[in-house]
């Protein structure tokens, strides 16, 4: 559970998070794993002096174990994961697993680039007059993305198996994003079923409404269906 003070002594668990950044995800898998954490919201349009102490790059997701720093998504995931076998949140066959791996790794080389290229496209060429071109690109490219995944949920009800898995963090991470960034989401309806159906997991939940998340009144709106008791601000 999250914790700002209290945090184990063996392994003490600090998330650098960035309200609906990527980081979302590991905060999600501690939180569905019921560890004990400590969570450090990051204001990114400040100056992360402390975040840079530890990750000079002053990015999230960072997280410290005791005295380690860990950084990059799929490795801070598969982390938790492995940690916390109980949870379940990857699978522990090998094929399941590597299947499950192929997703991280398309959803950090893929859909995080591509929105990257969408909202930040001089991170991508110094001649501004490529930008939109590049702008236009990666929207393109995650609009691709959001079908690809559409379609591989008809098969569901989840990414990989038949429980919640790392992938299916991610998976809701890109829904959160595309709410964000205006995606028109009509026809998606295998992905919104599914969103629809993790964010009434009471972990799921209560994180989304630590972070605000736009993922529980657009879903909700949409599905009428009810928090758990008390886990909305
Ligand atoms: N490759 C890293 C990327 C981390 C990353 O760029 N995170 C974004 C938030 S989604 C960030 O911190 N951006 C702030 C910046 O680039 O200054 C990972 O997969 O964890």
């Amino acid at each position: 559970m999250a914790d700002d003070m209290s945090v184990d002594s063996e392994a003490a668990i600090v998330l650098f998070h960035g309200q609906n950044l990527c980081s979302l995800a590991p905060l999600l898998a501690l939180e569905i794993a019921d560890a004990r954490y400590e969570v450090r919201l990051v204001e990114m349009a400040g100056d992360r002096l402390e975040l840079r102490s530890y990750n000079p790059a002053g990015t999230v997701p960072t997280m410290l174990v005791g005295s380690s720093v860990l950084t990059e998504n799929l490795a801070i995931c598969c982390f938790i994961a492995d940690s916390f076998p109980h949870s379940q949140l990857l699978p522990s066959l090998p094929l399941a697993r590597a299947k499950c791996l192929a997703w991280l790794s398309w959803f950090a080389s893929s859909m995080h680039i591509a929105r990257r290229r969408g909202r930040l496209p001089e991170r991508f060429s110094d001649a501004g007059d490529s930008w939109e071109s590049i702008r236009t690109k990666g929207r393109a490219e995650y609009i691709a993305g959001l079908v690809k995944i559409n379609q591989h949920l008809a098969g569901g009800p989840y990414m990989e198996g038949r429980s919640p898995t790392v992938a299916d963090l991610q998976a809701l991470l890109c829904y959160c994003w595309a709410l964000i960034d205006k995606y028109e989401l009509i026809g998606l309806t295998h992905y919104r079923k599914f969103v629809q159906e993790l964010v009434l997991h009471p972990p799921i939940a209560r994180v989304l409404a630590m972070d605000r998340s736009p993922l529980l009144t657009n879903t909700l709106a949409q599905s009428h269906a009810k928090l758990p008791r008390g886990s909305v601000q």
